[in-house]
């Protein structure tokens, strides 16, 4: 693996997984999410794992898809390419996942740890689906599970700005589980998953299933709307400003074709 680390037994029964592409702010590349893919199978199928926790380093949790990677590509080829079927991978993991989130947390680094069943979050943890300002919108459930986390208001506000959501604010409208010091996040997220792994394993993966099926039925209606919409955005000249401006280093100029 070259952009994940894998401990297995970080503490007895828990495993940690952390993003490493620390200088790209672990930017959320192919391979680095196929390594991710493949990492949480095994883990799903260890029985000596019982819950999992991810996390990133303290300046990011993951800054997003990457966009250097995305910017020459077309709606085809995003559709060929076919990202989405490692993240349905993940999400069909059935031992509970902790996000372990400090720094950025943006994009699909947010859509990540939305798709994991917990967040702690350090202080310093700012969450955000900033792909508006990149001539997108967010394509790995941010549409959905965002609203579904802090309601309409709140989401539509965060994905039509790109506005980030600093960690304190995120507690207090039912996003992550809680905040704590940066020198604790990852230590919480352990105990948190410490007390899980003592738990039935049978009981703790239906009740996971269980939760998630609250909501799931629309979700996977949400998220196909989500995914083609994400697409098209690749059929725009925006598309194309957005990602090179910002590869550039300059501020993007969008002409709404
Ligand atoms: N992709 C690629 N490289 C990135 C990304 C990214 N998302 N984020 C940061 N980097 C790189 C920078 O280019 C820079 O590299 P270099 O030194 O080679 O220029 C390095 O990481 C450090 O970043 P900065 O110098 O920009 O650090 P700052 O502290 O000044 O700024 C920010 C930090 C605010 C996080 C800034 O880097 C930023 O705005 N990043 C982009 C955030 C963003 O727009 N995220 C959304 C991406 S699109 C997306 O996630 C779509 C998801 C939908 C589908 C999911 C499929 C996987």
């Amino acid at each position: 693996m070259e952009f994940i680390l894998v401990t297995s037994q970080a503490q007895p029964n828990v495993a940690l997984i952390q993003l490493n592409r620390p200088k790209e702010l672990n930017a959320l590349n192919l391979q680095l999410m196929g390594e991710l893919r493949d990492a949480l199978k095994q883990l799903d199928e260890d029985e000596n794992v019982r819950a999992i926790v991810i996390t990133g380093n303290e300046r990011a949790f993951a800054a997003g898809a990457d966009i250097k990677q995305m910017a020459g590509k077309t709606a085809i080829d995003m559709l060929n390419i076919d990202q989405f079927s490692t993240w349905d991978q993940i999400r069909k993991t059935k031992k509970p996942i902790i996000a372990a989130v400090s720094g950025f947390a943006l994009g699909g680094g947010c859509e990540l740890a939305m798709t994991c069943d917990m967040i702690i979050a350090s202080e310093t943890a700012m969450f955000g689906q900033p792909e508006i300002k990149i001539g997108v919108m967010p394509g790995a459930g941010g549409t959905q599970r965002l609203t579904k986390a802090i309601g309409k208001a709140k989401a539509m506000e965060m994905v039509l700005t790109g506005k980030f959501m600093p960690a304190e604010e995120a507690e207090k409208q039912g996003l992550i589980n809680r905040v704590v010091p940066v020198e604790l996040y990852l230590e919480e997220a352990f105990k948190l998953a410490g007390e899980i792994a003592q738990m039935s394993p049978v009981a703790i993966k239906l009740a996971k299933e269980s939760v998630n099926r609250a909501f799931e039925t629309q979700l996977d209606e949400g998220l196909h709307f989500e995914r083609k919409n994400f697409y098209l955005c690749f059929a725009s000249e925006d598309q194309t400003e957005g990602m090179n401006a910002f590869v550039e280093k300059r501020r993007p100029e969008f002409k709404g074709k």
